[in-house]
């Protein structure tokens, strides 16, 4: 068995939700937040056996989208002080990043 932990946006949290307990998945949903954009994601952990890590991963693919978001960079000062204005940067963002750790035990007391 495998647990995944997968970070996903939130717009797109609901839908995979749906996707996978259609499909028979166990999911427990977090609330999260991403360190770089400091902005609310979603964290879904799941409980999976090893023969059904792959079509998980193709539900995953299948419904998390790569958004861009525009980011203001932190304004730098010049020598004499003054602001360098600069560009917001786009970044890319999803479709999900996936933790695949190994499960020791699966208890239900
Ligand atoms: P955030 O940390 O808010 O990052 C959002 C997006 O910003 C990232 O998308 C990446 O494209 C970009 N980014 C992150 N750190 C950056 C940096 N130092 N410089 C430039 N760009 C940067 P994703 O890679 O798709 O990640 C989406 C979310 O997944 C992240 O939200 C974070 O919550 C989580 N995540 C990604 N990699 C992680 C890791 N190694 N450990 C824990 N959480 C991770
Ligand atoms: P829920 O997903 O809201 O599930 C509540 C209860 O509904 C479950 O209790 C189970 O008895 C039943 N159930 C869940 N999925 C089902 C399905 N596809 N068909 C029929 N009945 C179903 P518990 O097994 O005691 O689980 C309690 C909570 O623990 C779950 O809440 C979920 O948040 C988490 N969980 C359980 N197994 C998990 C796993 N493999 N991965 C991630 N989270 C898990």
């Amino acid at each position: 068995m495998k647990l995944v932990l997968a970070i996903i946006q939130d717009a797109d949290a609901s839908a995979l939700m749906r996707a996978l307990t259609d499909h028979a998945f166990e999911v427990t949903k977090l609330a999260s937040t991403g360190g770089f954009l400091r902005e609310g994601n979603t964290t879904l952990m799941i409980g999976v056996s090893d023969e059904r890590l792959d079509e998980l991963r193709r539900h995953v693919g299948q419904t998390c989208r790569t958004r861009s978001r525009l980011v203001a960079p932190s304004v730098p000062m010049g020598e004499q002080g003054e602001s360098l204005i600069s560009e917001p940067i786009e970044v890319p963002v999803g479709g999900a990043v996936l933790f695949v750790l190994g499960v020791q035990e699966f208890i239900r007391v």
